[in-house]
C-alpha cells in the first residue's frame, strides 16, 4: 500500500505559516478525509501478514510536545515552539518499530473533542473517524489535570491508547511527582514518562507502541459514568443506534454526542456513516 497519498496529508518537513487556506480547508474536511480513509480502509483493516504499515496518530492539548515527539521518532522537523496551536494541519511521517513501518500522524492540539476551530475539527475527526491503530496522547506533566479532560474523552472512543507524560523534566523542577503506576492503574491504559526534547523515554515509548499494536497489551481504559438520568437516556438510544452504527463506531459514544447536540460533529457522524453505505458496507 502506498501512504504517500494517505489522507492527502502532506509530508514534513515543511512549515506552516499564516492563515489555513480555503485550499487547505477542503483537503482536511472530513469528506475529503472521509473517501481516502474509505478508499484505503480495506488494506487498514485486511492486513496480510508482514504487510500490514500501522497508523500511529499523536494527540494532545496544544503545547504539549506532541511535535517534538514526532520529530524526535521520525527524524523529521515538524515545526515546534513555545507557544499553542502551531501545528494546524496534520502531518506525517515514518517511524520504525522492530521493523514494522508505522505511519505517525501529528495532529493540531484540542483541549476538548468539542471544538469549533477548523484546526480541532481535523485533529477530532482524524482522531473519531480514522480508526487509527493506537493513538498515543501527549499530556503535559506540570498540569495533568487539565490535559486529562481530553484523556478521557479519548478513552470513550478507543481502547487503543497510550498516555505519554512528556515534560517530565518540567515537572521534576516543579517538584511535581507523578505516580505512573497509580496513573496507569486508574485509567487503564499505558502510562510512559517522557522528556521529548532530550529524547528521554522514547524506547520505552516504542517499545510500548510496538505492544500495544501488536497486541502484546491490552488495556482496560476508565470509563465515565454520568448521572443516572444521563445513563438511562444513554441506553434507551444505544437499543435505536445499535443497528445504525455498525462502522466501528460505539453506539454508546454516538448516543453521547447526540446528547451534546454539538452540531458539526453530528454532522460529521451522518457523513460517515452516509460513507459507509454508499460502499456497500464494509465489514472488520
Ligand atoms: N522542557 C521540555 N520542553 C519540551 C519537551 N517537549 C517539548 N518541549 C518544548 O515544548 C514546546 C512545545 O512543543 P511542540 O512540540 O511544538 O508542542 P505541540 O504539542 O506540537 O504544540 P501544538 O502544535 O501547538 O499543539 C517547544 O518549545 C518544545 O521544545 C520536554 O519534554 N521538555
Ligand atoms: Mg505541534
Amino acid at each position: 500500500m502506498n501512504f504517500s497519498n494517505l489522507f492527502g496529508i502532506p509530508s514534513a518537513p515543511r512549515r506552516h505559516r499564516g492563515q489555513f487556506s480555503r485550499r487547505n480547508r477542503e483537503r482536511f474536511s472530513l469528506p475529503h478525509l472521509s473517501s481516502s480513509l474509505r478508499a484505503n480502509r480495506k488494506s487498514f483493516l485486511s492486513p496480510t501478514l508482514n504487510s500490514k504499515e500501522y497508523i500511529i496518530a499523536l494527540a494532545g492539548n496544544p503545547n504539549t510536545g506532541k511535535s517534538t515527539l514526532f520529530n524526535a521518532l521520525t527524524g523529521l522537523r515538524q515545526h515546534t515552539g513555545n507557544w499553542p496551536g502551531k501545528t494546524v494541519v496534520q502531518y506525517r511521517g515514518s517511524c520504525n518499530l522492530k521493523g514494522k513501518k508505522v505511519t505517525l500522524v501529528d495532529l493540531p492540539g484540542i483541549y476538548s473533542l468539542l471544538t469549533n476551530t477548523i484546526e480541532g475539527e481535523i485533529a477530532r475527526d482524524f482522531i473519531c473517524f480514522a480508526r487509527p491503530d493506537a493513538i498515543v496522547i501527549v499530556v503535559d506533566s506540570t498540569c495533568l489535570e487539565r490535559n486529562l479532560n481530553l484523556v478521557l474523552q479519548i478513552l470513550e472512543i478507543t481502547p487503543k491508547v497510550i498516555l505519554c507524560a512528556n515534560l517530565m523534566d518540567e515537572a521534576k523542577k516543579k517538584n511535581l511527582h507523578i505516580k505512573i503506576s497509580e496513573l496507569e492503574k486508574k485509567l487503564g491504559i499505558p502510562v510512559i514518562p517522557t522528556a521529548a526534547r532530550s529524547g528521554k523515554g522514547l524506547n520505552k515509548l516504542k517499545s510500548a507502541m510496538d505492544d500495544l499494536i501488536c497486541g502484546r497489551i491490552t488495556t482496560q481504559p476508565y470509563r465515565l459514568h454520568y448521572s443516572a438520568e444521563i445513563e438511562k437516556a444513554i441506553s434507551e438510544m444505544e437499543i435505536e443506534l445499535a443497528p445504525i452504527v455498525t462502522n466501528g463506531l460505539s453506539p454508546r459514544w454516538v448516543a453521547l454526542q447526540l446528547l451534546t447536540g454539538d452540531s458539526t460533529f453530528i454532522n460529521g457522524i451522518e457523513k460517515y456513516l452516509a460513507g459507509k453505505q454508499i460502499d456497500g458496507g464494509d465489514s472488520e
